[in-house]
């Protein structure tokens, strides 16, 4: 009897639960690079490539444990290019009469194989993925326990539970939660980032680069130079040196942005934890210690540990709790279609072009660009939910819809109508300002608002707040917004509206 262990390539972790207490004698490994998967959205070159490269890497690894693994490339003449297809296939050639995988991130696969059990007429067994730190009922039970399940009151609850950054008296350390207040610095005139770790491409990774460049031409994205680890022992040292080198300065300028430095000081480890080269309560420790040790401050590990320990968890959550319909939420009814500018990068917007130009050349860019620049332009540019949210699925390396859908929907676009978010992240120019160093080397001023040479972001900020007034009416958060733009005189509020219709123009022309 042998039993057929589908492992998924965002599932390359060897304490997987479909992976543990395996007998070598009757397990049969099956990973396979299918067309389904490269295609469902035009997917970055560089995260097919890291994909492909540590999917080939992780099943070497397991061969040399003594396992046995059915590893089906792309180029395999016999592919059928489904993951379906590759499984009905394994077991019609193998005689396995029981299948093992762990649940997907994804919710149209999770939906498919509920029918593999029918249509392949052999027992499929669903197991928990037991890397991520709460189960998915466990989250609904707490979500629907809630008003408004907001992530700052899970990430409290997360805290206790794990003891993490805990005080024996059960209160946090340092006394509070949260210390974002110090951790919005503006950037300094000359602030860089350290270098990071670049690795050789081994001969698996060549055969990969050539094989997306062949296959994928006309995916999104750079494929070279690539330098991403594809082993958990690459991935491993990537975050050590995180951790030793980079923490420490990750709390003052976690939200600052810099023309030429795309990485700052973030840690670059979300590509790695989701496709599982690292796992999560590992990562959370070891940040951990270093406060404990006094490498790195609490205001850089708190932040740091935030993420993983809060945002990562809550927002699998709220996807898992709320879809399907979830997908379909458009609540300012956003329609506009996506300008070419966010896969050209050709604008005349200095902090836009810098953003989109590094996820091209990276498949990479941090929180605040994503949030603050390419989220809050789609956000007041009223970009279509669904084809945004096909975009940050498709150019990220880290993207699967679990992680992407909730922040891009929910946080950037404000489309759940104010589940994940107490009030739209709208900002004008005065923040980007404030936070990078973008304006100085821009085509627009960004102190103006209403001439021809207006920062786009000003006028469309007003033209957002003006367009969904009524929809806003009621949050409380945005009260005082909202009587700004009340008050402000007629004329200028037509200057405004009038340059915002412009750029809108510009940018259905190409020419923003
Ligand atoms: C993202 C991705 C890509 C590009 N290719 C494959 C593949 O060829 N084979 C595979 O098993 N998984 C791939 N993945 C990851 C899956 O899309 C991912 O498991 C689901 O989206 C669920 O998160
Ligand atoms: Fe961006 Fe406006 Fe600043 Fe230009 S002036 S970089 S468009 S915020």
């Amino acid at each position: 009897m042998t039993t057929l262990h589908l492992v998924l390539g965002d599932q390359l972790s060897r304490s997987l639960s479909s992976l543990r207490d395996i007998d070598p004698k009757t397990t049969l490994v099956l990973m396979a690079e299918v067309m389904a998967e490269a295609t469902y959205v035009r997917h970055h070159k560089k995260k097919i490539a890291f994909l492909f490269s540590a999917m080939r890497h992780f099943a070497e690894a397991l061969k040399e444990e003594g396992l046995t693994v059915r590893y089906v490339k792309l180029d395999d003449p016999d592919n059928t290019q489904s993951l379906a297809g590759e499984v009905k296939r394994a077991l019609a050639e193998t005689g396995a009469d029981r299948l093992v995988v762990t649940e997907p991130g994804e919710y149209r696969l999770l939906h498919e194989m509920q029918s593999w059990t029918d249509e392949f007429g052999i027992p499929v067994d669903l197991c928990e993925d037991d890397r991520f730190l709460i189960t998915r009922a466990g989250f609904g039970r707490w979500a629907d326990k809630r008003r408004e399940p907001r992530m700052e009151y899970f990430y409290r609850d997360m805290r206790r539970h794990f003891d993490v950054l805990m005080r024996k008296d059960g209160t946090p350390e340092g006394g509070q939660w949260n210390f974002d207040k110090e951790n919005r610095k503006s950037p300094p005139k000359g602030l860089s980032g350290p270098k990071r770790l670049s690795w050789k491409k081994d001969k698996i990774t060549r055969e990969v680069l050539d094989l997306v460049e062949h296959r994928f031409p006309d995916h999104f994205g750079r494929l070279e130079p690539f330098h991403f680890a594809v082993t958990a022992e690459q991935a491993d040292a990537e975050l050590e040196q995180f951790l030793t080198e980079i923490l420490p300065s990750f709390g003052d300028w976690q939200d600052a942005m810099v023309l030429g430095e795309p990485y700052l000081f973030h840690s670059m480890i979300a590509a790695y934890l989701n496709a599982g080269l690292l796992t999560p309560m590992d990562v959370i420790r070891r940040a951990e210690r270093c406060y404990f040790d006094g490498t790195a401050p609490l205001n850089a590990v708190e932040g740091f540990i935030r993420q993983i320990l809060g945002w990562r968890e809550y927002v699998r959550g709220i996807y898992w709790r709320f879809m399907p319909d979830y997908a379909e939420r458009n609540a300012l009814a956003a329609e506009r279609p996506l300008p070419a500018l966010y896969w050209t990068g050709r604008t005349n917007m200095a902090c836009m072009s810098a953003a989109v130009n590094d996820t091209i050349e990276h498949a990479y860019s941090h929180h605040i660009q994503r949030l603050m620049l390419t989220g809050n332009f789609a956000l007041l540019a009223g970009l279509s939910v669904s084809e945004v949210c096909e975009w940050y699925l498709a150019v990220y390396a880290d993207a699967y819809e679990w992680v992407e859908l909730p922040n891009t929907l929910g946080m950037a676009l404000f489309a759940d109508g104010g589940l994940m978010a107490s009030k739209p992240y709208a900002a004008s120019g005065k923040y980007i300002d404030r936070m990078s160093n973008f304006c100085g080397s821009c085509h627009y001023d960004v102190k103006d608002g209403e001439g021809e040479r207006a920062c786009p972001f000003n006028s469309l900020y007003w033209r957002f707040i003006a367009v969904n007034e009524e929809r806003l009416r009621g949050n409380h958060r945005m009260a005082n917004i909202l009587a700004g733009w009340r008050r402000m005189g007629d004329a200028k509020k037509a200057a405004l509206l009038s340059r915002a219709e412009h750029c809108l123009n510009l940018l259905a022309d190409d020419k923003l």
